[in-house]
């Protein structure tokens, strides 16, 4: 069991394909533990995407990730991290098969328009999840089992 951090970008939320995600993750047998609609800080984007400031495509990445709200999200589950990743596709969505949420629903010329973002090692879930929801594992875990109780007690 373990959790990883997803985020559908401007151009999932634009497309409302909020709800078609989010029922893709329940059905997968995954849990949605933390979710929020924002807008995100030009600093925030420069750390979630440190590996590629140095890119050419970086200026626009950059610009269309602050460009609407974003759905940020924790989910929690058996091998939620790949699991999240082999749901997602890969990253070009011209080379996404169907079925997968880039393969369905990302732009097929612009690399950038991919609808969603997940964690890539649990490494990274657990620095994304610090960064966007100011929590770490062991606290997000005290806090499911103190709902558990709380679930029980009702
Ligand atoms: P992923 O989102 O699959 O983990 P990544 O971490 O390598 O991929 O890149 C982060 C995002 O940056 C990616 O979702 C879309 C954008 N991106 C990556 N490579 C790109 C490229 N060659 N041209 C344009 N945007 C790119
Ligand atoms: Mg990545």
């Amino acid at each position: 069991m373990e959790y990883t951090f997803i985020m559908i970008k401007p151009d999932g939320v634009r497309k409302g394909l909020v709800r078609e995600i989010t029922e893709r993750i329940d059905k997968a047998g995954l849990q949605i533990v933390k979710f929020d609609v924002r807008k995100l800080e030009g600093n925030t984007i420069d750390e979630h995407y440190s590996h590629l400031v140095e890119k050419h495509f970086y200026p626009s990445l950059k610009s269309f990730m602050s460009s609407d709200y974003v759905v940020p999200m924790i989910v929690y589950g058996e091998n939620a991290i790949s699991a999240m990743r082999s749901m997602m596709g890969p990253t070009k969505s011209a080379e996404a098969p169907k079925g997968t949420i880039r393969g369905d629903f990302g732009d097929k010329e612009i690399v950038t328009y991919n609808i969603i973002h997940g964690s890539d090692s649990p490494e990274s879930a657990n620095i994304e999840i610090k960064r966007f929801f100011n929590i770490d594992i062991p606290e997000l875990e005290q806090e499911m089992e103190n709902r558990k109780v709380k679930y029980i007690s009702r």
